[in-house]
C-alpha cells in the first residue's frame, strides 16, 4: 500500500514535455493494426509485437531498462537514487478493441514514457525508481476475458484462463507459445505489493464530461464494476417457408426480446449500463429459422449491489422470455470485477496538480474499465482523465487534441515528480 511518506510540497522547476513527439508516436503505433479502418491490435498478435518493439525502443531512449514479464507486459524501469525503495508504477494497456481508436490505452503508455524521457533529458533522478508498464491485454477483445496482463501482475489470473479461446479457436497458451513464450511461466509476472508504492494511469475519458465542463483533465474518483456473460439461446431450426409463425421456436426472435430487455432495464436506471455487444446466429442462413443464438452481455455500475441485482433481474426476464417461446436460455459468467475506489491520497495529489495547472479539481467516475481496477487489489491507484472529442471511444474517430495531450502529459509528469520526490 502507499507508504506513509509525505508528498514533499516541492517547488519543482517547470519542465515541459514534447507533445509533437507524443503525437508522432501515437500515429506510429496506430499503424500497428490488423485493419485499415480504426486500430485493431489484439494481444499476442503480430501487430502487438510490432508495437512492443517500438515502445521498448522509446523506453530505452528515455533511459529505462526494458523487460517483458511472464504475461508479455512490457516494463521499462528508470532507476531512482534509492534502488530498494518501493517503485511508482505508471502506465496503461497496449492492446485495442477491434476497429477502435488510436488513444485508448496507448496515450497512457506513451505519455508515461514522455514524462520519464523529460526527467532523463534534464538529468533528474527521482528518489525512488519509476516503472512504466504497457499491459499486454486489458480489453479482452481476443480471448474475451479482460485485464489479463494486469491480473497476471497482481496474481489474480487463474490457470484455466490460459485455455480461453479466440474466435479462431487458438487458446491464450497457444498464442503465447507462438511468440516463443512458455505459458506456464505466467506467474513470473506476479509482483510483491511491498515493492510498489502506487499505480498512476493516464487515460482518455471515453465520455463527455470534461468536454462539457470545458477542461482538459480530471481526476478519477472510482471505476465502475463490470460483469461479462456469454449466453446461448436454443430453439428449433426449420424451413423459413413452411413453419407457421406461432409454431416456431425462433432463437433469434427470442434474442431480440432479450436485447431489448437489457436496453429497457439500463434506460430506466442512470447508474446501470447493459450492452449486448456480440451475437452469433446458427445456422445463420436466410431460409432457415435460427435454431440457436450465442451472444455476450456486459453489465456495469459503480454500485456493486445494484449491478448484482440487475444481473439477477435480467436472468429472470430472459428465463420468462425463453419459457414463453419454448426456448432454453443459459448464461455463463466470463468475468466479474467489483467497482474500485481510487486512492484518496493519490487523487488529492492529482487534483493539487490540476490546480497548479490552472484547472478545477474535477473528479469523475469511470464507466469504462481500466488496468487500475486490477492494480487496486495490491496497491493504491490514481487515474488522470484526458478530454476526448465528443467523448467518443472504441471507434475509429476517437480523437484527442495535441493541446490536451500536452496538458495531460505535463500533469502526469508533475504527479510523478510529487510521488517520487
Ligand atoms: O471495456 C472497457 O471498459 C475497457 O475499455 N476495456
Ligand atoms: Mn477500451
Ligand atoms: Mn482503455
Amino acid at each position: 500500500m502507499f507508504l506513509s511518506r509525505g508528498v514533499q510540497q516541492m517547488t519543482m522547476p517547470n519542465l515541459q514535455v514534447d507533445p509533437s513527439r507524443i503525437v508522432q508516436r501515437i500515429e506510429e503505433l496506430a499503424r500497428c493494426s490488423a485493419t485499415k479502418v480504426g486500430v485493431t491490435r489484439l494481444s499476442f498478435s503480430e501487430e502487438s509485437e510490432r508495437a512492443n518493439q517500438l515502445v521498448a525502443q522509446w523506453m530505452k531512449e528515455a533511459g529505462m531498462d526494458v523487460r517483458k514479464d511472464g504475461m508479455n507486459n512490457l516494463i521499462g524501469r528508470y532507476e531512482g537514487k534509492d534502488r530498494d525503495a518501493p517503485i511508482l508504477l505508471v502506465g496503461s494497456h497496449l492492446d485495442s478493441v477491434v476497429e477502435g481508436g488510436k488513444y485508448d490505452g496507448i496515450l497512457g503508455v506513451v505519455a508515461a514514457i514522455e514524462a520519464v524521457h523529460t526527467l532523463h533529458w534534464h538529468g533528474i533522478r527521482p528518489n525512488c525508481s519509476i516503472e512504466v508498464v504497457g499491459f499486454s491485454d486489458e480489453e479482452g477483445a481476443r480471448f474475451h476475458t479482460t485485464l489479463l496482463g494486469s491480473r497476471a501482475m497482481t496474481g489474480h489470473l487463474r490457470p484455466e484462463e490460459l485455455l480461453a479461446k479466440d474466435d479462431q479457436g487458438t487458446t491464450l497458451a497457444e498464442a503465447m507459445e507462438q511468440l516463443g513464450m512458455n505459458p506456464h511461466h505466467y506467474r513470473a509476472a506476479v509482483r510483491d505489493p511491498r515493492t510498489i508504492r502506487g499505480y498512476i494511469e493516464l487515460h482518455i475519458e471515453q465520455g463527455p464530461v470534461l468536454e462539457q465542463i470545458g477542461q482538459a483533465c480530471g481526476a478519477v474518483s472510482g471505476i465502475a464494476g463490470q460483469s461479462r456473460y456469454t449466453f446461448r439461446i436454443e430453439g428449433k431450426s426449420g424451413h423459413a417457408g413452411t413453419v407457421p409463425i406461432q409454431w416456431r421456436k425462433d432463437a433469434l426472435a427470442g434474442a431480440a426480446e432479450v436485447i431489448l430487455a437489457a436496453e429497457q432495464m439500463a434506460s430506466q436506471c442512470d447508474q446501470l449500463m447493459m450492452t449486448v455487444g456480440k451475437l452469433s446466429v446458427f445456422p445463420g442462413v436466410s431460409n432457415v429459422i435460427p435454431g440457436a443464438v450465442e451472444g455476450t452481455v456486459d453489465i456495469r455500475s459503480i454500485d456493486d449491489e445494484l449491478r448484482k441485482s440487475a444481473i439477477n433481474e435480467f436472468v429472470r426476464k430472459c428465463e420468462n422470455i425463453a419459457q414463453r417461446r419454448g426456448l432454453v436460455c443459459r448464461f455463463t459468467e466470463v468475468m466479474d470485477s467489483p467497482a474500485v475506489l481510487c486512492s484518496g491520497h493519490l487523487t488529492n495529489v492529482i487534483t493539487d496538480v490540476l490546480k497548479e495547472h490552472g484547472m478545477a479539481p474535477v473528479k469523475l467516475v469511470s464507466g469504462a474499465g481500466h488496468d487500475a481496477m486490477a492494480l487496486a487489489s495490491i496497491t493504491d491507484v490514481g487515474m488522470i482523465f484526458v478530454r476526448c472529442k465528443d467523448g467518443l471511444s472504441h471507434h475509429p474517430d476517437e480523437f484527442v487534441s495535441v493541446e490536451d495531450i500536452e496538458t495531460g502529459t505535463n500533469v502526469l509528469l508533475d504527479v510523478i515528480r510529487k510521488l517520487t520526490a
